[in-house]
């Protein structure tokens, strides 16, 4: 067995709690479904994994603790300030953010698409609180502080660690509402395993293709983009809806190759004309929606994270073929 390291040998990394299921709570332990998320500060998640301390020097800090469907684009603005500010810090070698699961792929896209440090920063949430039986949070938080403080996870992208696999936050999606193994990306795959206690990745360090990255800086609130889901029978009257509602931005998660219905089609024709962003996605979250007379074709970009592509252009006031073009069109 080798000797053990120092503390003070150890990388340092923080932790940035936002809340979720990680820190949630229930009188049951039997509870995998109506626990209180967010209930849980970050000190006693650290604590409640002593075996982190023989990885890394950790300290932690509460950012928000809330369910993820409330980490809103305050939170992230936050929050990404925050990572970049200390990922600054030459002492620093990485930042674990935990999050609650549903919300957990789109933030952590937001996060790799506004910081700009080759310093690992690792998303990691749990499908069940820390008070069900086999509670998968604390080895999830282990092995996510074991991937921040390792030197191979550096110039990845932001990193996505649960249920042992560890993913491209760029690509990765949640793909089941109750599972454990529910982090994925159907098309790219993993980047690599969390093995007996070390990270294995498959590939060596790259980027995802064509990842745009957008300076927050000076920004305090973004502007709206509104998200439509595809239906049989269905007209203009929430697109119209959403534009009169004073969003500056509609996604559109179509049906296959982003498709839409004829009179849906023609309003997003006329908004065209109006130089009024529409960006056709993919409810099947997969492939690669290809453009075609109407709208933006998203690439391949999912609903939620097209959203987050559209706010951030447009925020900075990008022309349209800017815009186009950080979707691959
Ligand atoms: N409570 C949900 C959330 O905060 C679910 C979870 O974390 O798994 O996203």
């Amino acid at each position: 067995m080798p000797a053990p390291t120092a503390a003070s040998a150890l990388p340092h990394v923080v932790i940035l709690a936002t809340g979720g299921t990680i820190a949630g709570s229930s009188d049951s332990n039997t509870d995998t479904t109506d626990y209180l998320p967010g209930a849980i500060g970050v000190a006693d998640l650290i604590a409640a994994v002593p075996e982190i301390t023989q990885v890394a020097q950790v300290s932690g800090h509460q950012v928000a603790n809330v369910a993820s469907s409330d980490v809103d684009q305050q939170v992230l603005l936050t929050l990404s300030r925050r990572i970049t500010a200390t990922l600054a810090d030459p002492q620093v070698h990485g930042v674990v953010v935990t999050h609650g699961t549903d919300m957990l792929a789109e933030s952590a896209f937001f996060i790799d698409l506004t910081v700009r440090s080759t310093k690992p920063v690792v998303f990691v949430g749990a499908m069940r609180p820390a008070t069900a039986i086999s509670a998968d949070g604390p080895m999830n938080l282990l092995n996510a502080v074991t991937l921040a403080a390792s030197a191979q996870s550096a110039g990845r992208g932001t990193l996505v660690a649960l249920n042992d696999r560890i993913g491209s936050a760029y690509y990765t999606l949640k793909t089941h509402a109750t599972s454990l193994d529910t982090f994925g990306a159907d098309e790219q795959g993993y980047l690599g395993l969390m093995v007996a206690g070390k990270p294995h990745f498959y590939f060596e360090p790259a980027l995802p293709t064509g990842r745009p990255s957008f300076d927050i800086a000076g920004l305090d609130r973004l502007p709206r983009v509104d998200v439509l889901y595809a239906h049989q029978d269905q007209g203009p009257e929430l697109l119209d809806a959403a534009v009169a509602g004073g969003a500056r931005g509609v996604v559109i998660a179509g049906s296959g190759n982003g498709t839409l219905t004829e009179s849906l089609k023609q309003r997003v024709q006329e908004l065209d004309a109006r130089g009024f962003p529409v960006v056709r996605s993919s409810r099947t979250h997969n492939g690669y929606v290809t453009p075609k007379a109407e709208g933006i074709a998203s690439g391949i970009h999912s609903p939620s994270k097209a959203r987050w592509v559209l706010a951030l252009a447009l925020a900075r006031n990008e022309p349209l073929a800017q815009i186009r073009a950080h979707f691959g069109a």
